[in-house]
C-alpha cells in the first residue's frame, strides 16, 4: 500500500518536471519567434515630410526626429544664437545656418535604422555633445520588446499556477 502511495507520488513529481520542461521550451521557443521572425508590418507609403530643428547651443530641438524608409525629408533648420551646422552619421546631408538665417535641404532616408546627426560647426566648449537621433523605419526593436514583454507575463502567470497546483496536490 505505501509503495503504491510512494510510487504514485514519484510518478506525480515526474510528471510536472516534464510538464514544467516543455512549458519552459514553449515559452523559449515563442521567445525566439518574437525575436527573429520578421514581423509583416504594412510598410508605410514613402510621403515628404517637412521637419523644423531649431540649432542653440548646445542642443537641438527636437533632438529626435522619426520618418520612415523611402521618405523625402526636407530640414529647415535654423540657428538661433551661434553660427551652428547640422550633419546626418551615414547619410550625405549638410548644412549650415547663421544666426536667425533658415536654411533647407532634403534628402531621401534610403537606410533604415539610428542615425546620429552632429553639429557641424565647431561652436563652443559642449560643441561635441550636440548630437541628435534620426529613427528611420518602422520602430521593430520597440514592438519586439513590447511581445517579449507580454510573454514574460504570462510565463510568470502560469508559473504561479503551476506552484499552486501541485502545493494544493500534495495537501489533499
Ligand atoms: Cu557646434
Amino acid at each position: 500500500m505505501m509503495e503504491e502511495l510512494l510510487s504514485t507520488q514519484e510518478e506525480l513529481n515526474h510528471q510536472s518536471l516534464q510538464t514544467k520542461w516543455r512549458l519552459m521550451v514553449l515559452i523559449s521557443q515563442c521567445a525566439l519567434l518574437i525575436l527573429f521572425l520578421p514581423i509583416p508590418l504594412v510598410t508605410p507609403k514613402p510621403i515628404d515630410r517637412l521637419i523644423h530643428i531649431d540649432a542653440t547651443s548646445f542642443q537641438f530641438t527636437p533632438a529626435e526626429i522619426k520618418v520612415n524608409q523611402g521618405d523625402r525629408v526636407t530640414i529647415e533648420f535654423v540657428s538661433t544664437d551661434v553660427v551652428h551646422g547640422i550633419s546626418i552619421d551615414g547619410y550625405d546631408f549638410q548644412l549650415t545656418s547663421d544666426p536667425g538665417q533658415p536654411v533647407t535641404g532634403t534628402f531621401v532616408a534610403s537606410w533604415p535604422g539610428m542615425f546620429r546627426f552632429r553639429c557641424s560647426v565647431a561652436c563652443g566648449n559642449l560643441h561635441p555633445f550636440m548630437i541628435g537621433k534620426l529613427w528611420v523605419g518602422p520602430n521593430l526593436i520597440l514592438i519586439r520588446g513590447v511581445l517579449l514583454g507580454i510573454l514574460a507575463v504570462v510565463a510568470a502567470i502560469f508559473s504561479l499556477k503551476k506552484s499552486k497546483v501541485l502545493k494544493t496536490g500534495k495537501t489533499s
